[in-house]
């Protein structure tokens, strides 16, 4: 993939408006996850491993939130199984349109269908793997619950749900601490000071995080016995539940 340099917020903007993942943003997304999410490129690889061992024959694969495809095209590259269906899902159609020219650009036994729809409003049946790959943060706080029992009734027993996240710590002292060795991670990616704070302001209200903790008992209540994090760097953390 190729794209443009992240400088949405390079300017001194006077009024921050809510981050939206319209057109200007999925035009520089590539480039504006990999400099904020550490372990992205490790998360991504790993899903695609996953897939390789999760995946079934003839089962379904969703990508919830799926953005450019990322996630998507490393699970198709990975699948060893015959007549599976990956299902990618956004709700921008910015998103999608540039999802759908990264996916043509791959051969593949795997067919890949892209909606352009709320995950909250899709089916889900017979599924091998479900990933939401930095995507529950962005949902209502109060509609993840009935997403999560949603997958779990989705999958085929043995499937599995890859959920990534950035965390967030009750002790004021760690926040203060893991916060801190993120935005360094920033810096050190050329973020400005002025990028950070207005990329900050314009998330407030728009991506709302929740504690390890937090994640576990929904994944539970949601009906999954296996659990566990797999991954963290800083805030950054992704974690499977098996059924
Ligand atoms: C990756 N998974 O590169 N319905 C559908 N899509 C949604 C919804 C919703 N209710 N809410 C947000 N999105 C990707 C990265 S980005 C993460 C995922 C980030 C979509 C939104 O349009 C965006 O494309 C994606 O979820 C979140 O592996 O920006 O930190």
């Amino acid at each position: 993939m190729n794209y443009d340099e992240d400088k949405i917020y390079a300017k001194p903007s006077k009024r921050i408006e809510e981050f939206r993942f319209d057109n200007k943003v999925a035009g520089v997304f590539d480039d504006m996850i990999r400099r904020s999410v550490p372990g992205y490129s490790q998360i991504i690889s790993t899903i695609g491993d996953l897939a390789a061992k999760y995946v079934t024959p003839n089962s379904n694969i969703y990508d919830l939130g799926c953005s450019l495809g990322t996630a998507t095209i490393s699970i198709r590259r990975n699948i060893q199984e015959k007549d599976c269906k990956i299902i990618s899902v956004d709700n921008s159609p910015s998103m999608i349109e540039r999802c759908n020219e990264n996916v043509s650009a791959y051969k593949s036994h795997t067919s890949v269908e892209l909606i352009c729809a709320d995950i909250r409003d899709i089916q889900i049946s017979n599924a091998s793997m479900v990933v939401l790959n930095f995507t529950l943060q962005f949902l209502s706080p109060e509609d993840r619950l009935a997403l999560l029992k949603k997958i779990y009734d989705g999958l085929n027993s043995g499937g599995i749900l890859v959920l990534s996240e950035k965390l967030y710590f009750e002790d004021d002292v760690i926040q203060h601490f893991i916060d801190g060795e993120h935005l360094d991670f920033k810096r050190a990616n050329g973020y400005s000071e002025l990028e950070i704070s207005q990329k900050r302001t314009a998330l407030e209200n728009v991506m709302r995080t929740d504690t390890l903790e937090a994640h576990k008992s929904r994944i539970q209540a949601s009906g999954f016995q296996h659990f566990n994090i797999w991954f963290q760097c800083f805030n950054f953390a992704s974690m499977v539940a098996i059924k």
